[in-house]
């Protein structure tokens, strides 16, 4: 898959981009990344990527020209999504991740200033995706996240050891607590279970831990989920057990 990320910082990106799976990814020729720097789409001696907002108030708005330009250079019909990163789009997922990787071309718009021209938005980006309620300085650090999210879900990425299986939200529930040497820290004990070799026990008293920690810290997850009838037995008996 090949991702193009608009900006004008796009040294902001360069540590991520070259570790872990995001690193890998590229190696493997599995994903392809290009950093597209803005100002090269200015005409201008300044390289201006902003102006006033018409109707005023503080704050600049980013021009459109340079990203039009941009966008229409890099896309290919039928073929891209055209991203921006933005509070108002869509809150993202997994499900919206797994979405995207499943794409072959994706253009991620990242904006700075306190707003981009409504033009972009009406004519050039298919969807805006937000990575939740709170204001940054730009869009690039979503865009971040978004490569991440991406990278590891591509096949051939991760091993099937370290693969998405086991994590949090592949199967809609939080993970259970895990534990590494030492058996005992500042007399804090691994529990029991763990150290038993019984796998079948360990699976379930994963499982009961995950479905422990849904409930008490998302229960809102355990809704929108299909039980299994061992879940619903293992919810019960923490209900009962409370
Ligand atoms: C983008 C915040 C996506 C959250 C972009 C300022 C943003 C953002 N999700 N904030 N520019």
């Amino acid at each position: 898959m090949k991702i193009d990320v608009l900006t004008i910082f796009p040294q902001i990106f360069s540590g991520t981009l070259s570790e872990g799976p995001i690193r890998i990814a590229q190696e493997k020729g599995l994903l392809q990344i290009s950093l597209v720097n803005l100002r090269d789409f200015t005409s201008d001696r300044h390289k201006t990527t902003d102006d006033y907002p018409y109707g005023g108030g503080p704050g600049m708005v980013m021009k459109p020209e340079p990203i039009f330009l941009a966008v229409r250079k890099l896309k290919r019909e039928n073929l891209s999504k055209v991203i921006l990163l933005t509070p108002q789009g869509t809150i993202y997922t997994q499900e919206i991740a797994k979405n995207l990787a499943e794409r072959k071309h994706l253009i991620l718009i990242c904006g700075r200033y306190k707003a981009i021209d409504e033009r972009v938005k009406d004519s050039l980006v298919d969807e805006e995706i937000s990575i939740g309620d709170f204001v940054l300085s730009g869009g690039e650090i979503p865009a971040l996240l978004i490569i991440d999210s991406i990278a590891r879900l591509l096949p051939g990425v991760l091993s099937d050891f370290e693969s998405a299986e086991g994590d949090s939200f592949h199967s809609d529930l939080l993970d259970a607590p895990y534990y590494t040497r030492p058996e005992e820290f500042e007399g804090m004990k691994v529990p029991k279970v763990l150290l038993s070799g019984n796998h079948e026990k360990i699976r379930f008293w994963r499982k009961k831990e995950a479905l422990k920690r849904t409930l008490s810290k998302r229960p809102d997850l355990l809704e929108k989920i299909e039980l299994t009838e061992e879940d619903r037995r293992l919810l019960n008996e923490i209900e009962t057990t409370n």
